[in-house]
């Protein structure tokens, strides 16, 4: 954090242009951005936390592509000072965070661990300090492990655990939380940890996928009610990986294969939970597992949100196969002259327009985005004991997806906010701690933060509420070359 004043390219254009402003946001549009508990405090044996079942996966052989665990990853749990004030010096007005689950209740149930809340009565109240506003999220993955042994999200019994954890959580944050999250991407949780088998807890059961999506959607509602009568006036809905699929596969056969991946993947968690019904294609799936679904709980699972928080990324190729059990299978299709993030993802930034679009029309509620970034082959490097990340890539990931965000404005979508992922490195799940999101660069062996190009580039938007010119004028000819 020493070279955060370096005059960058940037400010240079901005000042030579007269800093004119494309592309400017609504009034009060707010700009954040997004980390979770596990990828970022360390501390894992620390201030009592209880082990998740993260920790668990991260220590059998192979599951984590660098080998990498999260032990200590950010080491945020002792640097979160420090890293307040980073964002404040990039003029962060939220900032998204995960509670660890087993920081609270080590074993996701019972008593209450005071150091784990202290913690983050620290963390809250030095954000107000700093003028930004704390954005809770209950649930990003690090389940406890003590529940996982009582089935985890197969068993039922989680939605009182979860509801007793929200509430504790809106009683005691509540007079100074105002925007909570439930479930972090339960589509994803739901389906890398149940079915696919790459996340925590690594298990792949297609009854076990719907099974656990049911009891994600009906704790989701439970906590929604919990928190509503523990911090009032608040606001709070769910955080849904909106994924869009596509397929090179232009028959009716493809056009199924990308309704059914939309349907069991998006629309099984979010017309659940906003709508308080299933897809007709799934209720005979959900109801052949007799029990599962019970009375009152369409209701429950519906409990009203105030918004809908969309992560997006990428698009993903599907295609049809009958050796699959969805019937679906993933296709490695590359797009021809388009361009990929270091993870392989394709940027498709028209994506994040339709997701909004489509979002607005089957629900009609104000969405947020608490995600979208990307990891990009960045590089520090140091002249004269200046470091820096000259990651323009990143920058126009960056801004081209904010430019789709915009024109899904224009066209009527009431969007609250948005939430980069991610303010910094951080342990990237399954492919551990080699993709770099942050805006922030960490030294895994030192800790030492240093501000990317990217970090002052948003600095910039957020001054502005708008892209900067000099950004527009690069997003516009890198169109041009796409073109
Ligand atoms: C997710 C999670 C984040 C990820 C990010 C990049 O979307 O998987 O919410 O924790 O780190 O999305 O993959």
């Amino acid at each position: 954090m020493h070279n955060n004043k370096r005059p960058t390219g940037f400010d240079a254009a901005a000042r030579a242009d007269g800093a004119v402003t494309r592309r400017r946001f609504p009034e009060g549009f707010l700009w954040g951005s997004a980390t979770a508990a596990f990828q970022i405090e360390g501390a894992t044996a620390e201030g009592g936390r209880g082990p998740s079942i993260w920790d668990t996966f991260c220590a059998k052989p192979g599951r984590i592509a660098d080998g990498s665990n999260a032990d200590v990853a950010c080491d945020h749990y002792h640097r979160w000072q420090q890293d307040i004030a980073m964002m404040a010096e990039l003029g962060l007005q939220a900032y998204r965070f995960s509670l660890a689950w087993p920081r609270i209740f080590p074993a996701g149930r019972g008593a209450a661990n005071q150091e784990g809340i202290d913690f983050y009565q620290r963390l809250i109240d030095g954000l107000l300090a700093a003028d930004i506003e704390p954005m809770v999220t209950l649930f990003h993955w690090d389940l406890p492990q003590a529940l996982q042994d009582r089935g985890g999200f197969q068993n039922r019994e989680i939605c009182d655990h979860f509801a007793d954890y929200a509430e504790t959580a809106a009683r005691t944050f509540g007079d100074r939380v105002k925007t909570w999250f439930t479930h972090n991407e339960p589509n994803v949780f739901a389906f890398n940890g149940h079915l696919h088998g790459s996340h925590a807890p690594g298990l792949q059961d297609v009854n076990g996928y719907f099974r656990v999506a049911h009891h994600l959607n009906l704790s989701h509602g439970m906590a929604v009610a919990r928190v509503r009568e523990n911090a009032p006036n608040c606001r709070i809905g769910p955080v849904i990986h909106q994924a869009l699929f596509d397929s090179t596969d232009g028959s009716e056969a493809g056009r199924q294969a990308v309704e059914q991946s939309d349907t069991s993947f998006n629309r099984l968690f979010t017309d659940a939970m906003l709508k308080g019904e299933y897809p007709a294609s799934l209720v005979p799936i959900l109801e052949a597992q007799s029990g599962l679904v019970q009375d009152g709980d369409l209701a429950a699972m519906s409990a009203p949100s105030d918004f809908l928080g969309i992560n997006h990324y990428t698009r993903y190729w599907v295609k049809p196969d009958g050796q699959s059990p969805t019937g679906v299978a993933s296709d490695d299709h590359r797009v021809p002259g388009a361009n990929y993030t270091a993870l392989d993802w394709e940027v498709f930034p028209q994506g994040m327009y339709q997701v909004l679009t489509d979002a607005n029309e089957r629900y009609g509620l104000p969405v947020m985005i608490t995600e979208n970034g990307c990891a990009m082959d960045d590089t520090l490097v140091e002249i004269d004991g200046v470091k820096s990340v000259a990651d323009d890539s990143r920058i126009e990931f960056l801004s081209l997806y904010l430019d789709a965000v915009h024109r899904a404005i224009d066209d009527g979508v009431e969007v609250l906010g948005f939430l980069q992922w991610s303010l910094m490195d951080n342990f990237e799940w399954a492919e551990g701690l080699e993709p770099r999101f942050g805006l922030v660069w960490v030294d895994y062996d030192t800790g030492e933060r240093t501000v990317k190009d990217s970090g002052l580039w948003y600095r910039d938007v957020i001054a502005r509420n708008g892209l900067p010119s000099a950004v527009e004028s690069r997003k516009q000819s890198a169109m041009q070359e796409a073109l």
